[in-house]
């Protein structure tokens, strides 16, 4: 979620290529040694003309190839980021231009109401500004340069020497005067509260080690941050990477091959203009977020509840928080219907009224792009469906027109499914737009192509036209157009202070770190904090891609066909558990159990367990009955339909540990 509020956009990355090029990379809680293991060579590449440093609480896999392990308490990585920043700061090694001309920071914000100053709301620009043409998505913001007060132009990068630093009493249109003082002032002023001492004690590490790591990443530009999935899976997620993104930002090392900050992980964006076919023209899109649809409420639950559930590509009744509650509302009745195609006979199958068979890979079409790799990639049938499976596209077909004859038609009625799909991956080839332009289906019938991009080289280098031919930000996310998306960042420009009311109330205006579990478990049950000791921390596993292969025979004998949780020693002494001893993991909501791996790597007061297992392996005490929807309110203001919804944060979870005796 701190996509949109900072830069715009769903999410960007570095293609792997890149990451040699990057001249020092920190790794946030992304273990790309087991979760990107095809690519992180890569990684290893990179730390022959840089240094790579991996901030995490395990000593996991990427941490063991690292050149540095920085080992932090889980959720603190906004007190490093910021203890980070205020050394940049401190000791000048910022990026003067960068930030005047494509951030926020020079922008003038009102101390009497924490908004940013208007244009039009100031005497002298007001004429000025209401003669300036711009599209109803931006707003004209204020900033000071050359002795004046100057209208910043939001659709106009260029550069405009304004001040960073300083504070005005600017006259109003009524005739009072409002005091004023820049972004990257109060940037200052907070960073304040993150001298090298509180972000040590905040975060566990030592301070000479944040100062050092500092002042390297300022220095060996450009600077790439990876920040992974079980890092931004906490509530304050989205401080942590406005936090983050900060790095990139002072050292301007956005833009840049080898800069800037990725997320390989999340809502995968979408990667070129799919519109022509996804989007039926006529017709409202009724999108409700699935944390919405867990909780039973928020502002796009329907008011009649929702009694059906259909589902394919993916195992909820697993893999998604409360599980066993998505079991007892279909036990109940509460939920009526649920279908899933698959093909395989996940847990979701077992829970479901119909199956029906999927096609594997091997037995359709599928036009496959992913964030890593640039690249469109057609997969073809090796051989036909085998027994009464079918396509996905086959199933959503016969589903559509029996919920409604009307919409047959837009499922290619007088084709087969495999001549269908064909068609519609040709129509969205050339109607893709920048990113498939040229590209035909016969090219991808031959194999791989490179999706084309701004950079030199087609590369996906995240911001390039931004920063080099000064485009405003931010670039289009897929398949919104862009004021849907391009509203959440009005200055066209990066932007570091939020001025929503919800903002303001949060004291998030800045990026800020906040206490993990005072918004959500400590509020829930007071007791949480004395009942319940230990983080309880899901990550992915090396042998499975979430819960797909968790019947895999030779994956799990590779796990000696146990499930696993990992604890620190001191941990595991305090509750007398030894090492491959049955324990049970349990909290108000639910319980699993797992064999103990007794990890000094794995910082105290927290407990891993690889998520993925069926519930049949764990005697269907799923992981995800110990989890919760939390729905951070502020995340609501960034709803766009098939972009952002609020996000899942499975790792905000507190559980405890027993010995089970046999
Ligand atoms: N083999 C395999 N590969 C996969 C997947 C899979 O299931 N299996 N899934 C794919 C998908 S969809 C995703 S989303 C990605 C996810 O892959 P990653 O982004 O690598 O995420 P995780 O494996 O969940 O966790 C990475 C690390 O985050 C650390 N961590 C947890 N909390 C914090 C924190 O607060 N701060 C810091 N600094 N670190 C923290 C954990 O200790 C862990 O080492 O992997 C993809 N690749
Ligand atoms: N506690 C906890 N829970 C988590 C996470 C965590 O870190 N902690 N991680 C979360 C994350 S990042 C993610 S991405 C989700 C992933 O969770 P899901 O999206 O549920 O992914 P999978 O569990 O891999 O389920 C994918 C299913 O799709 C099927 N499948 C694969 N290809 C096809 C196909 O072509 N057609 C059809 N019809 N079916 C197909 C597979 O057989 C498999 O059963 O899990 C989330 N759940
Ligand atoms: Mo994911």
């Amino acid at each position: 979620m701190f996509w949109p509020m900072t830069f715009g956009v769903q999410t960007e990355e570095l293609e792997s290529l890149e990451w040699p090029n990057a001249g020092y990379t920190i790794v946030l809680g992304s273990n790309l040694v087991q979760t990107r293991l095809p690519d992180v060579h890569h990684l290893i590449e990179a730390k022959k003309t840089g240094k790579v440093v991996v901030v995490d609480p395990d000593f996991c896999a990427t941490a063991a190839k690292a050149d540095e392990w920085v080992s932090i308490k889980p959720d603190t990585d906004a007190a490093l980021a910021l203890g980070m920043a205020k050394v940049i700061i401190d000791q000048g090694l910022y990026d003067k231009a960068f930030l005047q001309d494509f951030t926020d920071m020079p922008v003038l914000v009102r101390k009497d109401t924490g908004k940013r100053l208007l244009a039009k709301e100031v005497k002298t620009l007001k004429n000025e500004a209401d003669q300036m043409d711009i599209p109803e998505y931006r707003t004209l913001f204020v900033v000071y340069g050359n002795n004046r007060l100057i209208v910043l132009d939001p659709e106009h990068l260029a550069p405009t020497h304004a001040d960073l630093i300083g504070s005005h009493r600017v006259e109003l249109t009524d005739g009072t005067f409002a005091e004023v003082v820049t972004v990257f002032s109060l940037l200052k002023e907070m960073l304040a509260d993150y001298s090298l001492e509180t972000a040590a004690q905040i975060t566990g590490a030592p301070a000479e080690t944040i100062a050092r790591i500092a002042v390297e990443a300022a220095t060996r530009k450009p600077l790439h941050i990876i920040y992974g999935a079980s890092n931004y899976q906490w509530y304050h997620g989205d401080l942590k990477g406005r936090a983050l993104s900060l790095l990139p930002v002072l050292t301007g090392s956005i833009g840049v091959s080898g800069g800037g900050i990725s997320t390989y992980a999340g809502q995968y964006r979408v990667r070129f203009n799919l519109s022509e076919w996804w989007f039926p023209k006529q017709g409202k899109l009724n999108w409700v977020p699935y944390l919405h649809f867990l909780n039973k409420g928020g502002p796009r639950y329907p008011e009649k509840g929702i009694k059906a559930m259909v589902g394919g590509w993916g195992n909820p009744f697993d893999q998604h928080n409360m599980a066993n509650a998505l079991k007892d509302r279909s036990a109940s009745g509460d939920i009526e219907f649920v279908a899933t195609f698959d093909f395989n006979m996940t847990t979701s199958c077992m829970w479901s009224d119909v199956v029906f068979p999927a096609t594997t890979w091997y037995e359709n079409y599928e036009l496959t792009a992913t964030i890593l790799h640039p690249y469109l990639q057609l997969q073809e049938p090796a051989i036909a469906p085998l027994f009464e499976s079918r396509t996905g596209f086959w199933v959503m077909r016969e589903l559509a027109k029996r919920l409604n004859p009307e919409w047959e038609k837009y499922f290619y009625p007088d084709l087969d499914d495999t001549q269908a799909s064909l068609e519609i991956i040709d129509l969205l080839l050339k109607t893709g737009g920048m990113e498939t332009k040229g590209i035909t289906l016969d090219m991808v019938k031959k194999g791989p192509v490179r999706l084309h991009s701004a950079a030199p080289g087609d590369r996906q280098v995240p911001f390039y036209e931004q920063i080099h031919d000064r485009v405003p930000f931010p670039p289009p996310s897929y398949p919104a157009p862009l004021p849907a998306t391009a509203r959440f960042v009005p200055s066209g420009r990066i932007e570091f202070y939020k001025d929503e009311d919800l903002f303001l109330a949060e004291g998030e205006q800045l990026p800020v770190s906040k206490p993990t579990f005072a918004d959500t478990e400590y509020k829930a049950d007071p007791e949480a904090r004395s009942k319940y000791r230990l983080r309880f921390v899901t990550k992915n596993s090396l042998y499975r891609v979430h819960s797909t292969h968790s019947n895999n025979v030779w994956l799990n004998e590779l796990q000696g066909h146990k499930p696993k949780l990992f604890l620190n020693p001191k941990d595991a002494k305090q509750r007398n558990i030894a090492a491959n001893d049955l324990v049970e993991v349990y909290n108000g909501r639910g319980k699993t159990r797992a064999y103990a791996v007794i990890d000094p790597g794995c910082r105290e007061g927290t407990l891993i367990f690889e998520q993925g297992w069926w519930a049949r392996y764990l005697q269907d005490e799923s992981y995800n009955s110990l989890t919760m929807p939390w729905i951070k309110p502020l995340h609501e203001i960034y709803f766009v339909p098939g972009i952002w919804s609020p996000t899942s944060v499975w790792n905000e979870c507190l559980v405890d540990a027993r010995r089970i005796t046999l």
